[in-house]
């Protein structure tokens, strides 16, 4: 990262969450040392972690993913963590070929705080976590009360998403 501006520095971190996913090279390896990294991010901790998952792609090709969500909390602002994202993404050889290419790893922010945010680089909450049992499963583990900003208690889409295959690891 070049800069981080710190939202501010005297008052409250923010709590993120993180989808981390992965299906190329050693998946599980590289979520795990991931959601390490993500605690090492400037004015940031790591606060919990949700077990690593086996999940089948959806909409995309290639192996079966390994997927976690990790909570973080974050004197970032939103933009300064994407950037930091971004940054450890690179740093696990990330490419992108093509949309939904197999990756190494894949680091989303799904949640900031209370807020919304949508520009041209963002959007907050992200807009297809509710459709994903790889993202709502283990965000419902770390936090079973979790409320998604502006769709109400992440738990009432879980059935929703009872089809799509996750087991943990
Ligand atoms: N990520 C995608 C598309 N499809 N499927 C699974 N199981 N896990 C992912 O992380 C995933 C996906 C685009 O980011
Ligand atoms: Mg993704
Ligand atoms: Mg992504």
């Amino acid at each position: 990262m070049t800069s981080t501006a710190i939202v501010n520095p005297t008052g409250p971190l923010v709590t993120a969450y993180i989808g981390v996913g992965a299906n190329l090279g050693d998946a599980a390896s590289q979520v795990q040392r991931a959601i390490l990294q993500l605690g090492k991010l400037p004015h940031t901790s790591l606060a919990r972690q949700s077990s690593l998952f086996r999940t089948a792609p959806l909409d995309a090709g290639g192996d079966d993913y390994v997927n976690a969500v990790a909570c973080i909390k974050t004197g970032l602002s939103a933009h300064d963590l994407l950037q930091g994202l971004q940054q450890i993404e690179q740093d696990f050889g990330r490419e992108r070929p093509y949309q939904n290419a197999p990756r190494t790893l894949d680091l989303d922010l799904l949640l900031y705080g209370q807020e919304n945010i949508k520009d041209e680089v963002l959007t907050v909450p992200h807009p297809r976590m509710m459709q994903r049992a790889f993202v709502l499963i283990p965000l419902l583990q770390i936090d079973p009360f979790i409320v998604i900003p502006n769709h109400g208690p992440a738990h009432q889409f879980a059935p929703q998403v009872a089809d799509q295959l996750i087991r943990k690891l």
